[in-house]
C-alpha cells in the first residue's frame, strides 16, 4: 500500500474512532489520548524487541538483548549494543578501527535517546574508544544536549575514559592508499557496514535509541554527519516510535529525517510506510539522490518495524527473543 493511501486510511480511522467517542460521550477522553494509543494495542502486549542497521546489527542486537531478557532498561539495552561495534575493529565505519578524515585523524559522532526524550550528543570526539558512553554522560551529567571536540574528551577524561589511539593500522593503510588520489566523493554502501543506529523496547514497554559513527571516511577535517543530531539521525518518542538513519549525513540533516518518520508514524503510517515516504521527500527534493544512499530504520509502540532506503543493498538486524536476524530493505532505486 503506497504511503498516501496508508496516511488516507489512517485517517478515517481516526474521524470513525471520534464519532465513535463523540456518540458515546467519550470525546473529552479523546482528546486527552495521543492518536496512537487510541489505536493500537496496549502495553501490556508488548514484548521487548532490539533492532539496529546493516550486518554488524547481529552481534549489537545480541548484547542488547541480554539487557532487555534480563528486564533491563531499553536505554542500558542500546548503549551496550552499539558498544560492541564501537569497540569491533574490523568495522571501518564506527568507533575503534573507523577510517579517519583526510589528515588521518579518526573523529567520532554519537547520540542516544531515551524514553522521556531526554538526549545526548557528542561530535567530532577523538581518542575515546566509546563515543556513545559520553553521549550519555552529556545527557546524564550535564544540563546540556550536545558536545563537541576538547570539551567533549575533558568531559569523558573527567568520567574515567581513557585517551586511546583509534586509527587501526589496516585504517591507517587505507588513508594511506587514498592519499595517493586524494578524490573525495561519498561511497554508496561499498561494504554493507556503515553507522550503527539502535532502537528498543523493553519490557516496560519503553523505547530508547541509539546512534555512533566514524562519519564519512575521508571527511574534510572538522565535518560533522547526521549522527549526533537529534532529530536527523535518531529520534525517539515514547508515545509514538522511534526511527534511526544510516547514510549520507548531509542528506539527512537537509530534511531532519529521522523525526519526520516518527510524525509521519503519529500521524499513523506504518514504520515501512513513514520510512518510505521520508526516502521519498529526499528524491523529492535533493537532486543528486542517485548519487547518495540513505536508509531509515523505524519501530512504533508495537514493535512493528520497517526500513525503507534511497538505494539497495542496505538492511537491518532484528533480534525479538525467539530469534536474530537480517532483513533486506526495499528501496526506491531499484
Ligand atoms: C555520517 N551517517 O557521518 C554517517 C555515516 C556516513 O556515509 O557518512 N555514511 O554521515
Amino acid at each position: 500500500m503506497s504511503a498516501l493511501k496508508q496516511y488516507i486510511m489512517n485517517s478515517r480511522r481516526k474521524f470513525i474512532l471520534k464519532s465513535f467517542l463523540g456518540a458515546t460521550g467519550l470525546s473529552a477522553l479523546a482528546g486527552k489520548l495521543p492518536l496512537f494509543a487510541q489505536i493500537r494495542k496496549p502495553l501490556s502486549a508488548i514484548k521487548p524487541i532490539v533492532i539496529s542497521t546493516w550486518n554488524h546489527g547481529l552481534a549489537a542486537n545480541e548484547a542488547a538483548w541480554q539487557v532487555l531478557n534480563a528486564k533491563g532498561r531499553a536505554l542500558d539495552a542500546v548503549e551496550t549494543g552499539v558498544k560492541v561495534t564501537e569497540a569491533d575493529p574490523k568495522v571501518t565505519t564506527v568507533g575503534y578501527g573507523g577510517y579517519p578524515d583526510r589528515e588521518g585523524k579518526v573523529t567520532l559522532d554519537a547520540c542516544i535517546m531515551d524514553e522521556e526524550g531526554n538526549c545526548g550528543s557528542v561530535a567530532f570526539l577523538q581518542n575515546i574508544k566509546h563515543p556513545i558512553s559520553v553521549a550519555r554522560l552529556v545527557m546524564e551529567k550535564t544540563p546540556h544536549v550536545f558536545m563537541v571536540g576538547e570539551g567533549a574528551q575533558r568531559l569523558a577524561l573527567a568520567h574515567g575514559f581513557k585517551k586511546e589511539n583509534l586509527l587501526t593500522p589496516q585504517a591507517a593503510k587505507a588513508w594511506k592508499e587514498w592519499l595517493k588520489t586524494s578524490k573525495y566523493k561519498p561511497v554508496i554502501n561499498a561494504e554493507n557496514h556503515d553507522t550503527i543506529s539502535m532502537l528498543a523496547i523493553d519490557a516496560q514497554g519503553n523505547m530508547s535509541g541509539a546512534c555512533t559513527t566514524s562519519g564519512a571516511a575521508w571527511k574534510m577535517h572538522g565535518r560533522i554527519g547526521d549522527s549526533p543530531i537529534i532529530g536527523a539521525a535518531l529520534f525517539v518518542d515514547n508515545e509514538v516510535g522511534g526511527a534511526c538513519a544510516t547514510g549520507l549525513g548531509e542528506a539527512v540533516i537537509k530534511m531532519v529525517g529521522s523525526h519526520l518518520v516518527v510524525e509521519l508514524m503519529r500521524q499513523g503510517l506504518s514504520p515501512q510506510d513513514a520510512c518510505r515516504a521520508a526516502v521519498e521527500r529526499i528524491v523529492k527534493k535533493q537532486k543528486n539522490y542517485k548519487e547518495l544512499q540513505v536508509g531509515f530504520l523505524a519501530m512504533n509502540k508495537a514493535g512493528e518495524t520497517g526500513a525503507y532506503s534511497v538505494q539497495p543493498g542496505f538492511n537491518y538486524a532484528v533480534h525479538n527473543g525467539q530469534e536474530n536476524k537480517l532483513i533486506d530493505a526495499q528501496s526506491m532505486v531499484k
